[in-house]
């Protein structure tokens, strides 16, 4: 890995920092093929493809008292770090409930009521991937917003993660399925003999996953489509480079195509950065995927000929996960309005919110970050505008409502509004 000057990258550089994507467009025609026989064969299907793809024989689909099980039966320690997450993750999503309200515009008397949607599937990713905190992160906000169903699909495995397993049942699951992959979307947008059909899927998952919810799409909600996790640091000299090298290698551990890109004002910090990223990697358990993820041409150490311009550079590039550690970081905050997730100074590594401090870490990458914020309760929620006009209010607004109907062609609205007056 080298230090490059923004100033200095070409196109086709710019291109691979910012235009990334979920790389779904290989697999969406065998995805869509997979939801079409689910569609129509049911739980054979899904058996077949549980077969073929995770080589597990599935029985059961519905294997809801497994998590029970699982709960109790495993390490009390993780059980317990699981409850303290999921509490943190409960309390910070309790407070973002809104509340109906309803407010007088001059007799017009308009609101908006809250309602949860019905019935919700989270997916949890599994096999080599599973991220038990993924679970916690789909159903606790389904639940607190009020969700009566909320299904999770996770991958079959031979046992089944009993982590994955544990957490689903500790946030508050309704109900639990074994099966993974564009199987599971398509089983959850459809229904089949044993998976009751969804109004929304939400969750993370791996190329195929994300092909197939783009594929439901319309057909059910969906939250967004998500790439590999990325990160982007936003650092000026007073950081420390340890810190600023610590975020960056636990991003590159998720993926060999984790975007992680660090942009500072001071080119010897960043040759810093880089010998620490250097140290660092070599220690890790994860050393190949991260080395890997570290030398994509999305990934760098940039230098920027201010902070203004590495912001410009941030705001951008939309990062799922924004770490500003500089000393004016609320400034800078205040400069940016695309990032999935901030995490503000140098103890707020990108970890605690991956896992416990309580927000919620399914995030919009590849940019997305410009168009919409991760999983919130909103996620799970629906609004219905209320309202009651007075006399004197309908009266006041009757011209307006009466011309712009006939302009449209439209005279029995006009009429609707005359007749209350007649
Ligand atoms: N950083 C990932 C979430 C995660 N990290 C799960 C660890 N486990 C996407 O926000
Ligand atoms: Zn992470």
């Amino acid at each position: 890995m080298n230090t490059q000057e923004i100033a200095d990258l070409g196109p086709d550089e710019r291109r691979a920092l910012f235009d990334r994507d979920a790389g779904i467009e290989s697999v969406r025609s065998d995805v869509r093929d997979i939801i079409g026989r689910v569609r129509t064969e049911g739980d054979v299907a899904v058996r077949e493809f549980c077969r073929e793809f995770d080589d597990v024989e599935v029985g059961n689909i519905d294997i809801t008292d497994d998590a029970e099980r699982a709960y109790e039966e495993i390490d009390a320690d993780v059980r317990e770090a699981i409850e303290d997450a999921a509490e943190n993750i409960r309390e910070f999503h309790e407070a973002q409930m809104p509340e109906d309200w309803r407010e007088d515009f001059d007799g017009r008397e308009l609101g908006r009521r809250f309602r949860p949607i019905e019935r919700v599937g989270v997916y949890a990713p599994g096999g080599t991937a599973a991220y038990p905190s993924s679970a916690l992160m789909g159903v606790i906000p389904a639940k607190v917003a009020g969700v009566e169903q909320v299904a999770v699909a996770t991958p079959p495995g031979e046992p089944q993660n009993p982590i994955t397993l544990a957490a689903i049942h500790a946030a508050g699951a309704d109900k639990v399925y074994r099966v993974g992959g564009a199987q599971a979307i398509g089983a959850m947008a459809y229904g089949t003999e044993q998976v009751d059909r969804v109004q929304k899927i939400v969750g993370p998952g791996n190329r195929w996953v994300t092909a197939a919810k783009a594929e439901v799409q319309g057909d059910v909600a969906i939250d967004f489509l998500a790439g590999p996790s990325e990160l982007f640091v936003l650092a000026d000299a007073s950081a420390s480079p340890k810190h600023v090298a610590s975020d960056m290698v636990a991003q590159a551990e998720h993926d060999e195509n984790s975007p992680v890109v660090t942009v500072t004002d001071d080119a010897d910090f960043a040759e810093e950065i880089i010998e620490e990223i250097d140290r660092q990697a070599s220690e890790r358990e994860r050393e190949d995927v991260i080395r890997v993820a570290l030398e994509n041409d999305d990934s760098g150490v940039f230098v920027a000929r201010s902070m203004s311009e590495g912001l410009l550079f941030a705001e951008e590039y939309a990062a799922e996960h924004l770490s500003i550690q500089a000393e004016n970081d609320e400034e800078l905050l205040n400069r940016i309005d695309s990032a999935g997730s901030v995490f503000l100074g140098s103890y707020t590594p990108v970890a605690a919110g991956d896992y416990a401090s309580g927000t919620n870490h399914v995030l919009p990458t590849t940019g997305l970050a410009k168009i919409t914020g991760g999983l919130s309760v909103d996620t799970f929620l629906r609004s219905t505008t209320v309202q009651r006009l007075d006399e004197d209010a309908l009266d006041s607004i009757s011209e307006t409502i009466t011309t712009l109907a006939e302009a449209e062609g439209l005279e029995a609205h006009a009429e609707s509004v005359r007749k209350r007056f007649e």
